[in-house]
Parts: structure tokens; sequence; C-alpha cells
């Protein structure tokens, strides 16, 4: 069920759990401010998403409240997380989906990483 980004952060969002390692994940990088792990369910070779540790909804969250230390980390850790992975050729995606509009299900913000073969044009 698409969650309402406008709503306060839910503490048992599956993403809350995953950073309390309540739940496992498939780890590709961590550092103080940032996870990212590989998609339960990949839409591509390689899908993986990358949060911020802090407690964020949505986008609209995180860039009007988070210091600017972790939005630079945050931003860091996503381009480090495709340098390290050897994305930058032959390229790769980022998406974000906030909001019922674009069916974010987890509410905890997060920017899904596509790569491993060609994506052909963004459909939306
Ligand atoms: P979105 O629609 O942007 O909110 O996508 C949420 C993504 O989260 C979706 O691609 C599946 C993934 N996901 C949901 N639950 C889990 C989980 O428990 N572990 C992992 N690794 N991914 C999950």
């Amino acid at each position: 069920m698409p969650v309402d980004a406008t709503r306060p952060y839910d503490h048992e969002n599956v993403f809350a759990k995953i950073l309390r390692g309540e739940i496992p994940c498939d780890k590709v990088y961590e550092d103080d401010h940032s996870l990212a792990f590989r998609d339960i369910n990949p839409q591509a070779p390689t899908h993986i998403l990358v949060i911020p540790k802090g407690r964020y909804v949505s986008w609209d969250d995180f860039s009007a409240n988070a210091p600017d230390t972790e939005i630079a980390a945050f931003v860091r850790a996503v381009g480090k997380v495709a340098r390290d992975a050897g994305l930058v050729e032959p390229g790769y995606r980022l998406l974000a989906n906030i909001g019922p509009d674009a069916h974010q299900e987890v509410a905890h913000l997060h920017v899904h990483l596509f790569a491993g073969r060609a994506l052909g044009p963004m459909l939306i």
C-alpha cells in the first residue's frame, strides 16, 4: 500500500527494522550516515537501495530537515556505491519514489540504483 509521504515517520517500516538489525539485508555499503543493500525484489541485474540512516520519510522531509552533513554524506554514498560497483560506465539509473502517486511502498527515504543491462528510455 503506497505511503502518505506527508505523515510522520513510522518507526515500524521495514527499512527502520533493517537499520535496527531486526531484519537482515544483503549489505553492499555502510557509513555513519548511509546504508546500501540489495533490493529483495530486483528489477534489474543490479538493483541496490541506498538509504540515509536518519529517520526521513521523503525527499521533501530529508531536504528540508536533514543537516547538511547528512545530505552531503548521502549524495556521496550514492555516488560511491555506483563507483565501487563499477557502474559509472556503462551507466546506471537512480530513482526515488515519493508519495502515493509514485507508489512509494516503504516510508523511509530510499534511492533505487538500477544497472546491469541496457535500461532503455524511462517510461513513467
Ligand atoms: P518503493 O516502491 O520505491 O517504496 O520500493 C520499495 C522497495 O523496497 C521495493 O523495490 C522492494 C524493497 N523492499 C521491500 N521490503 C524489503 C526488505 O525487507 N528487504 C529488502 N532488501 N528490500 C525490500
